[in-house]
């Protein structure tokens, strides 16, 4: 089985919430093996209400991590104070280890090959790569990360556009800094899902109404359904193969301005990194979203 950590905001928008949806029907299929979720960014109620989601899916025992200094991503998130009601072992973000550690000692321990799913900003990630040797494990991030993972599959950038403008890269300065530190040196390879795949692609409009996903798509305001960036690339990572998942790549070098944000490629068959062109319509990927979820 495949082994994944999962990154999410789980901020303003609700598409963490559908893509973490489908993320739980894989694990009680026995398709996949969470061995943790790192939020990275952080309001009061995030730790609870994610560990009260993950109730609800009934999925327990998995290990949460937090940023506690990702304060500053601006919005008021709509739908996590209701679901913390449903918190269990994690009531408070204090109940939660720290992002970096969390990945760190993830990795160490790791006796299979670890996958990373990034559906939010990079800055956990980002500090992961630059970590140095710790308690918890001699390697530094670099050798961990090219010891232990094999892939990393992230929601980010606008690839049709050059540059390219998203939320996940240019939102703040913390988060401008982290996609250029993790586009310069991640050691493994990468597959993007850009802001222009998922857009239009509008999915979780078919939920019943006792359905919690249902509940947080309309607190956000979403009630008739949702872009679908988090969960396209959660599908997408899950299937594990680009092709296979309906998308054509293009391969070479990605970079973005810690200034900007902006983003940029290079076309190289060389590359690490590849980012994903749609092979159907939005119908075709919608309704694969929707089969998942409901
Ligand atoms: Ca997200």
């Amino acid at each position: 089985m495949r082994n994944f950590i999962l990154g999410t905001d789980w901020w303003t928008d609700c598409d963490d919430v559908v893509a973490m949806r489908i993320m739980c029907r894989a694990i009680k299929q026995n398709k996949a093996c969470l061995k943790g979720v790192v939020i990275n960014a952080c309001m009061e109620y995030s730790v609870s209400s994610l560990d009260g989601f993950l109730n609800c899916e009934g999925i327990t025992g998995i290990p949460l991590g937090i940023d506690k200094e990702a304060t500053d991503f601006g919005g008021n998130p709509p739908y996590q104070k209701g679901l913390s009601e449903y918190a269990e072992r994690y009531k408070t973000n204090d109940c939660a280890e720290d992002a970096v550690r969390l990945y760190r000692t993830i990795l160490a321990q790791a006796t299979e090959k670890i996958e990373l799913i990034e559906i939010g900003y990079l800055q956990a990630v980002a500090a992961l790569i630059e970590s140095g040797a710790d308690d918890i494990s001699e390697m530094d991030g670099l050798q961990l990360l090219r010891e232990k993972v094999s892939k990393v599959w992230v929601m980010a950038g606008k690839w049709d556009d050059k540059p390219g403008r998203e939320n996940n890269f240019i939102r703040n300065e913390r988060s401008r800094i982290a996609a250029s530190v993790f586009c310069e040196k991640m050691p493994v390879p990468v597959t993007f899902l850009g802001y222009e795949v998922g857009y239009d692609v509008i999915s979780g409009g078919y939920l019943k109404e006792d359905d919690i996903l249902y509940k947080v798509l309309c607190d956000h305001g979403s009630c008739t359904g949702r872009s679908s960036w988090d969960p396209m690339l959660m599908q997408l990572a899950l299937i594990g193969d680009e092709f296979i998942a309906g998308y054509d790549i293009v391969t070479g070098m990605a970079r973005v301005d810690q200034n900007t944000g902006e983003n940029y490629f290079k076309d190289s068959a060389f590359g690490n990194h590849n980012y994903v062109i749609k092979r159907f319509n939005n119908d075709y990927y919608k309704n694969e979203i929707n089969a998942l979820i409901k």
